[in-house]
């Protein structure tokens, strides 16, 4: 088979690069390793920045969005015991939009075949081949093995697929912050406790309540790296949720059976080496971003954003510039959504290193930003997403 791109990867960053890629008709074709069924019900991201709902209304893959998205115009940050509103709308004229990643994904799948993007489901043994020459993706499916030669590839295949393991291993250029703690998250069909986000640092650790509809919850809270999924059944779960947010909440928590529970782990990460001869990486194959600050899925989309610009741009008028300058636009923004995403994290979770000093400074500063309009403008800027 030959194509214009190969993409490596049916996540966020690569179904929306295909789309755009497709939309200025240039061939391409996506490569997943999973089937159809797993990529549609991973639970994972619930807040878009404008960028990204932005790129779906140009695309014209919105009806879902349309009809289900959830306008925010502020979300709130507390101290365990008191609530700190961040008027995001007030401070910087925009919004975001609450919105699951798992209905982005299912909008851009249904919307391939219209649209003349191909995506091979279940691939097997997927390989990344002669990247500095005439580069091409090799596969096995059904037994059967097959090769897609392409002018470029598209490494969106996630923090552990093999396109990041494709670049020589370039020393200094990879940035990495692992967190002694992950989130364990629960989805239920219940309604929120509360009308916007809630993001808790309670003397317990932290918390956050967050929703996928009015009649969808969705809560994570901070447990230790060694807890397993076993020690927690669900009424333990509830039991802390309720501890932790009915003093913030406006509503009850709701209890009701989980859809899905899951715990992450927390890790930040850069792969500075973004381009390796025609493979160029996008999304979490470059970079992890600790959950805080809801900025992974938008990163992803930021980024096929840059890249789209530039296939576009070498296939209209054969100008190289873009995708030479491709690696160091999508790291500026980069750098500022992990140093945002960091912050966050350092400021609201409980550090098992840490003291009671290092705790009145998160009291301190908590404090500080609930009477800081320039403080709480910061923050809000950045939870928007910058602009691109
Ligand atoms: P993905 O989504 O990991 O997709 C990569 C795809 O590549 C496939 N793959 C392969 N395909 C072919 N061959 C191989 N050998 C392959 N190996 C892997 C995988 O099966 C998969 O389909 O990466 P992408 O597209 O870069 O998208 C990134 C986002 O998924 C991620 O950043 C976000 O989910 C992060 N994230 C959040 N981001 C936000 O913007 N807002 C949020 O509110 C938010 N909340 C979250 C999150 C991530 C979480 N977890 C579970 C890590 C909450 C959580 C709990
Ligand atoms: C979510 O709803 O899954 C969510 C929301 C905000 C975050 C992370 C995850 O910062």
């Amino acid at each position: 088979m030959k194509t214009q791109v190969a993409i490596v990867g049916a996540g966020p960053a690569g179904l929306l690069l295909g789309h755009l890629l497709r939309a200025a008709g240039i061939d391409c074709i996506i490569v997943e390793r999973q089937t159809q069924a797993y990529v549609e019900s991973r639970i994972r991201a619930g807040v878009l920045e404008t960028v990204t709902t932005d790129l779906l209304h140009r695309l014209g893959i919105d009806k879902g969005l349309n009809a289900s998205g959830l306008l925010e115009e502020g979300f709130n940050l507390a101290d365990g015991a008191h609530t700190i509103r961040i008027d995001i709308t007030a401070l910087t004229g925009k919004h975001v939009t609450v919105y699951g990643q798992t209905e982005v994904t299912r909008d851009l799948i249904a919307a391939a075949p219209a649209r003349g993007l191909e995506i091979v489901w279940e691939a097997g043994a997927v390989t990344l081949d002669d990247l500095t020459g005439s580069p091409s993706v090799g596969y096995t499916r059904d037994g059967v093995a097959h090769r897609i030669e392409a002018d470029f590839i598209a490494g969106c295949d996630g923090f552990h697929g093999p396109s990041r393991k494709a670049v020589p291993f370039d020393q200094g250029r990879h940035y990495e912050r692992e967190y002694p703690f992950g989130w364990l998250g629960i989805l239920a069909d219940v309604p929120p406790c509360h009308p916007e986000l809630i993001y808790s640092n309670s003397d317990d650790g932290f918390a956050l309540a967050s929703m996928r509809s009015p009649t969808r919850s969705r809560y994570y809270i901070q447990v230790p790296l060694s807890e397993r999924l076993e020690d927690w059944p669900e009424d333990r779960l509830w039991d802390e949720l309720e501890r932790r947010f009915a003093p913030l909440a406006s509503r009850p928590v709701v209890r009701g059976p989980a859809i899905e529970m899951s715990i992450a782990p927390l890790r930040s990460f850069v792969s500075e080496s973004m381009r390796h001869g025609r493979l160029f990486l996008a999304g979490d194959a470059a970079h992890i971003v600790p959950p805080t600050g809801a900025k992974g899925l938008n990163l992803a989309a930021s980024d096929v954003a840059y890249l789209s610009d530039a296939l576009i741009a070498f296939y209209s008028a054969g100008d190289e510039t873009g995708l030479n300058a491709y690696p160091a636009r999508a790291l500026a923004r980069i750098w500022k959504a992990e140093r945002f995403s960091w912050s966050l994290t350092k400021l609201m979770h409980r550090f098992p290193e840490d003291g009671p000093f290092e705790r009145r400074m998160q009291m301190a500063e908590l404090d500080y930003l609930a009477g800081s309009r320039a403080m709480q403008t910061a923050i809000a800027e950045n939870y928007v997403g910058l602009p691109l």
